[in-house]
């Protein structure tokens, strides 16, 4: 049986590189009937400061993010993860499986923890965190964006481990994206790197609530290099491919047909082009943010019935799990 997981910080509005890369994904996979559990990781929203009234708003916009991009709360399961204690107790049996030297390598926590003077153990211990969110609900795909490999890889360890120490229990979760582009969509100012909502410059990333005047500006200043023709060549000419991907992903259209189409355009006037092809997709989602945004109620409700089914999938794992590992003492 496929049992299909995955998880979105509420750090503010999510941009078109969570959008793109992950949550177009959940959307499909539920519609295709698969069994979906979607978790709003508030608990790893705390790693780094934070501030407790903006996160309390956070969790519902995402909610109502989420709903406004298809995730359908009688179809899939939404929820906050802080409100199913299990996740953190299944952390504790895992962390004591994991080592500092495997997670002090990863690129993530070495990027995040560089500029840091004092680094939070949370910040170091989180990937451990969200492997206990999968192997909760023994997940057995996951989709996410390129820059959550090599968590992953964590999570697959961790599994085998713990499978090897006490019993087949949990499947190895396996990686689910979209084998293309769209897992690394690339920052508006630098297109070497992914868009990211860490990023100091809001011009580096287009967010789902932005208006279309935010989103005509951005995209007139993101960044693409000295030619001018419109080409998809994402290895050589990031800036401008990053741009394609973008126009393709919000049309339907293949890159190919896009650049056959802007022949002879230089990137100037092409970017206006993008704009507007983001501007008609992300419209009707931005409307529907702001309409469940009004209906705090609604929200709260599925939070809760979304935290009751994922408890009772929660609960069912984690009886065995402390049962195998010896701290159920009622034999
Ligand atoms: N640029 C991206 N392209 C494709 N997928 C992306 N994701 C993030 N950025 C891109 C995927 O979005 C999902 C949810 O993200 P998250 O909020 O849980 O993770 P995140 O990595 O913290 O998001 P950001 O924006 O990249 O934040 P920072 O700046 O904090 O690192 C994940 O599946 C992720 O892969």
């Amino acid at each position: 049986e496929t049992r299909i997981f995955s998880g979105v910080q509420p750090t503010g509005a999510i941009h078109i590189g969570n959008y793109f890369g992950a949550i177009e994904k959940w959307v499909s996979l539920q519609d295709e009937g698969n069994r979906t559990i979607y978790s709003i990781v508030d608990l790893h929203s705390i790693t780094l400061p934070q501030d407790p009234f903006e996160l309390r708003a956070n969790i519902l916009l995402m909610t109502a993010t989420l709903i406004a991009c298809g995730i359908d709360p009688k179809k899939s399961i939404i929820f906050q993860q802080s409100k199913v204690h299990q996740h953190t107790e299944l952390f504790w049996v895992l962390s004591s499986l994991s080592t500092m030297a495997r997670l002090s390598h990863l690129p993530q926590y070495k990027e995040k923890s560089a500029n840091l003077k004092d680094v939070p153990l949370g910040l170091f211990i989180y990937p451990v965190l969200q492997a206990a969110d999968i192997l909760l609900y023994r997940s057995t795909h996951v989709p996410v964006g390129e820059d959550q490999e090599q968590h992953m890889q964590i999570a697959q360890t961790l599994a085998r481990q713990f499978n090897n120490r006490f019993g087949l229990t949990f499947p190895s979760p396996q990686t689910i994206m979209a084998g293309d582009e769209r897992n690394r969509i690339r920052s508006l100012r630098e297109p070497g790197k992914k868009m990211s909502k860490s990023h100091q410059d809001a011009k580096s990333r287009i967010q789902l609530t932005d208006t279309p005047e935010q989103i005509v500006e951005k995209i007139k200043k993101s960044v693409t290099d000295h030619t001018s023709a419109v080409t998809y060549e994402p290895e050589t000419r990031p800036g401008v491919s990053n741009l394609v991907l973008l126009h393709s992903l919000a049309t339907g259209k293949t890159c190919e047909e896009i650049c056959a189409e802007a022949k002879g355009m230089d990137t100037g006037r092409y970017k206006l082009e993008v704009a507007d092809a983001l501007i008609a997709h992300l419209k009707p989602i931005r409307e529907e943010i702001e309409r469940l945004q009004n209906s705090a109620d609604f929200l709260q409700e599925t939070l809760e019935r979304g935290a009751e089914r994922a408890s009772f999938y929660a609960e069912l794992t984690w009886r065995d799990v402390i049962d195998k590992v010896g701290l159920d003492i009622k034999h």
